[in-house]
């Protein structure tokens, strides 16, 4: 299977403005943000969609929320408030089969699940 865009970022043959990276995870701004900030936190582990997990990758689960949650402090919205979102398949609208979690604040959002 090819590699997905996301692995392409973090192989580096395409470019990102990268936040946050360690031996697990990346975290880089998203080409099309819906907020003042909105970045992804991907592991580096391609695994296409949060179905693709197992008890043995809670560990990984969980440093993505904390890592999500120290750029959030990082970034000055911990306090004011901000929004974790993974979609997973079609009914969710997910694009990149490569899982992700979208780390959004900066404004005050709504409720709206459409
Ligand atoms: P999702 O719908 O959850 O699969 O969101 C995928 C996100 O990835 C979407 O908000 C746009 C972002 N994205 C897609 N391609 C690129 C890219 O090449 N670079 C960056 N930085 N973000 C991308």
């Amino acid at each position: 299977m090819s590699d997905s865009i996301f692995t392409r970022i973090i192989k580096r043959e395409i470019p990102a403005s990268i936040e946050y990276e360690d031996d697990e995870i990346i975290a880089f701004r998203d080409i099309t943000p819906q907020a003042p900030v909105h970045i992804l936190v991907v592991p580096k582990r391609p695994i296409p969609t949060l179905n693709d997990t197992s008890p043995d990758d809670a560990a990984l689960l969980g440093r993505l929320l904390l890592t999500a949650r120290d750029i959030a402090v990082a970034k000055g919205i911990a306090e004011s408030g901000f929004r974790l979102v993974t979609n997973c398949n079609a009914d969710a609208g997910q694009t990149v089969f490569h899982l992700h979690v979208h780390l959004l604040g900066g404004l005050k959002m709504g409720h709206n699940f459409a």
